[in-house]
């Protein structure tokens, strides 16, 4: 991610030795590769100012998982037959707190998508400021059209094995994609009848009822808002108001994007999950999306049926149609590479001024740096969504206090960790004369945390 002027410019031998053997190590693993290169190409001018990050081996530990946890998930199914699912926790890094992030049950799931996520988790945890390790987990069972029960019985098989590597001091997941209120009760309620005690800091994003956080099911779309108006005010002393806005997906982080944009007086005209999506240029109408999708677990197709006047456009290939919409700005929070260069060039052509990435790597590298070529905001997902994890956190140190925390001291305390991953990201590309560049400020700055932690602990 080198800035124009860098661009003719040899790589640094020592990251150019670590990429190449890095790839050599990992051939069958793309998006874990996309994602370790978009990192190591971005902290150039950090590694050619410390030689002792090479003497010290800092970037061959950087992209090693501590540990990688595979497992059989047997369960099953409503018509009694006996499905066999693979379970994993990549256990990534554990440099600053306890492994932390996610579990994603999709079809989808693999070891590359598992390891790319957690390495991605590293440096988002370390920008929150808070005291958490890397790490990402999950399953390819995907719980879209399977019952609660089958749900249950799996989760319950997934936790029967999984709860010998976590514990709230050692490695504590929550939600990610598939991933919500229902499983981490599912997912809890198991560890809790294993262990036979309540350690409620052993997961994230549990219910209200039972030790979970005000403010953690709306975090990371607020998040991304509270971060985008930053961008938005430190380039022009822009704002959200007025501004049209477009959300890829209809989950938990579109939904709160959503939400958020629109108490800051900006216009969401569009939604989408993975079969198409809808243009509603009144605005979308976030209550009846939530009843379609946390309620009824439904199609965002659905939509039509309460607003005719909306319009459905189907998916057939990979330039989501969402992207073919004209807007100022646009809220990718679907999944990994979901943005094409095809979708970014119509972009551009329509005017948009900046991107939030709400989802994990949802633009390739090339994308990412069109758009910075081209003079659109970036928002990298490492900084702009940590949201989610940040309130994880903050719902750890609520289970550990043994205390609730108010809506408004907790949202409060988000907006304040956004305000300061932003200015973190615009120290760290200001230092090192990369201006508003902001996807390398989110690297530079968190690595630059994390080596330094790194040497202090020695070679382990
Ligand atoms: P959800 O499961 O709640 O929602 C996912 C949404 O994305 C759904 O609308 C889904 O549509 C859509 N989607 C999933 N896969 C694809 C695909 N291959 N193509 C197109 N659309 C797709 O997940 P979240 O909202 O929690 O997560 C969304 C993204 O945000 C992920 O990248 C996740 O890693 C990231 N993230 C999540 C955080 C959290 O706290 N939950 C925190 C930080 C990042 P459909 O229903 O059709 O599958
Ligand atoms: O990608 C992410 O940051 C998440 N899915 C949230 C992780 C967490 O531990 O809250």
């Amino acid at each position: 991610m080198l800035n124009g002027k860098d661009k003719g410019k040899t790589m640094n031998e020592y990251l150019k030795k670590v990429l190449e053997n890095t790839k050599a190590k990992n051939i069958h693993e793309p998006e874990y590769l996309q994602a370790v290169e978009e990192v190591l190409t971005s902290i150039e001018p950090v590694i050619d100012s410390h030689p002792e990050f090479e003497t010290n081996a800092v970037l061959e530990r950087m992209v090693e998982p501590e540990r990688i946890i595979t497992f059989r998930v047997p369960w099953i199914n409503d018509e009694g037959k006996t499905i066999v699912n693979r379970g994993y926790r990549v256990q990534f890094s554990s440099l600053i707190g306890p492994y932390k992030g996610g579990l994603r049950f999709d079809h989808s799931v693999n070891q590359s998508i598992m390891k790319f996520l957690g390495f991605e988790q590293i440096f988002k945890n370390a920008l929150t400021g808070l005291p958490i390790g890397g790490g990402k987990g999950g399953s390819d069972f995907d719980p879209k059209g399977k019952s609660d029960r089958e749900v249950m019985h799996f989760c319950q098989s997934f936790m029967t094995e999984l709860q010998r590597h976590i514990g709230p001091d050692v490695d504590v997941p929550a939600g990610d994609i598939g991933v919500g209120a229902r499983e981490v009760g599912y997912l809890f309620g198991q560890y809790k009848r294993i262990k036979n005690g309540y350690e409620g800091g052993v997961i994230t994003g549990k219910g209200l009822s039972y030790g979970g956080s005000l403010v953690r099911t709306e975090a990371t779309g607020y998040g991304l808002i509270y971060f985008m108006r930053e961008m938005l005010k430190a380039n022009g002393n822009r704002s959200l108001a007025g501004k049209t806005v477009t959300i890829s997906g209809s989950g938990n982080v579109a939904i709160y994007a959503c939400e958020k944009a629109q108490q800051y007086g900006a216009n969401v005209v569009a939604m989408s999950d993975s079969s198409g999506c809808i243009y509603d240029k009144n605005g979308i109408d976030i209550a009846l999306i939530k009843q379609i999708k946390e309620v009824e677990r439904g199609r965002i197709k659905e939509y039509l049926n309460v607003h005719p006047e909306a319009q459905y456009i189907e998916c057939t290939d990979e330039n989501s149609p969402i992207w073919t919409i004209k807007t100022d700005i646009a809220l990718p929070c679907a999944t990994q590479n979901e943005v094409s260069m095809q979708s970014a060039q119509k972009l551009v052509e329509n005017g948009v001024i900046a991107i939030g990435e709400g989802a994990n790597m949802p633009c390739p590298k090339e994308v990412t740096e069109y758009f910075l070529e081209k003079g659109v905001l970036v928002g990298p997902a490492k900084a702009a969504n940590a949201g989610g994890v940040a309130t994880s956190a903050i719902e750890m140190s609520q289970n550990s206090m043994r205390y609730y925390m108010t809506f408004e001291e907790v949202d409060k305390e988000l907006d304040d960790i956004m305000v300061n991953i932003f200015n973190s990201c615009q120290k760290a590309a200001e230092k090192y004369n990369l201006g508003n560049n902001y996807v390398a400020g989110a690297n530079i700055a968190s690595f630059s945390k994390l080596a330094e932690a790194m040497i202090a602990q020695g070679i382990v």
